[in-house]
């Protein structure tokens, strides 16, 4: 599936963020992340389409990390596939309560481990909202914010040059097309 830009916002410092129509197990950024649970077993969803096309080397090694919490996130190789890494995040599933506060971690927790390993652009998938039951225009909002800030705030230290989400879930797509177009508007009133 060839893969559609649907947007994109340049920050004053030279950083970008992007909102993608496509496949991120094809995306050509630096690291993906995956929407993993608890025990990183990547039976379905994201994580089970990473696995397929990157290789068992991506399960291998989750099994060698084991648990991670929610919130947190952790690195392995990236097989097959044409990223460097993949980012292991865990997001909330729906009803185990904090689920907002959870969700803000996973984002940043992903970034920051990108930005630690020096890598330039990332791609994330819509964490949490999928298998995981989170409102999915509550996700796309929290992803944007969480992505800008920390592109802002990290300005000085952050490697990362390039946020991008990407989806294949059409909703998700529209969530993305109008939370950019408010985006905009709200940084042109700066
Ligand atoms: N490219 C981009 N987005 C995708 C792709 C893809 N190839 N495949 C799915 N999505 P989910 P979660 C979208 O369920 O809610 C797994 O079993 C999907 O349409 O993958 O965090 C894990 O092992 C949705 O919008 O993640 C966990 O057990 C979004 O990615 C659990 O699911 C996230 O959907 C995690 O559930």
């Amino acid at each position: 599936m060839a893969a559609i830009v649907i947007d994109q916002i340049h920050l004053d410092n030279n950083k970008s963020l992007r909102a993608v129509y496509g496949d991120i197990t094809e995306r050509d950024v630096d690291v993906i992340v995956n929407a993993a649970n608890s025990y990183l077993k990547h039976g379905g969803g994201v994580a089970a389409a990473i696995v397929r096309k990157g290789g068992k080397i991506i399960q291998e090694e989750s099994d060698k990390i084991g648990f991670v919490p929610v919130g947190s996130s952790v690195i392995t190789a990236a097989g097959r596939l044409s990223c460097k890494a993949v980012i292991h995040t865990v997001g909330p599933r729906m009803g185990e309560g904090n689920e907002v506060t959870k969700l803000r971690a996973a984002i940043r927790n992903s970034l920051q481990l990108a930005s630690d390993r020096k890598f330039k652009s990332i791609s994330l998938p819509a964490i949490s909202s999928g298998i995981f039951g989170f409102p999915k225009d509550k996700c796309v909002k929290i992803l944007v914010k969480e992505a800008k800030n920390f592109l802002v705030n990290d300005n000085n230290t952050t490697s990362l040059e390039l946020v991008e989400f990407c989806s294949i879930d059409d909703e998700t797509v529209d969530c993305l097309k109008k939370e950019f177009a408010n985006s905009k508007g709200l940084l042109n009133c700066l």
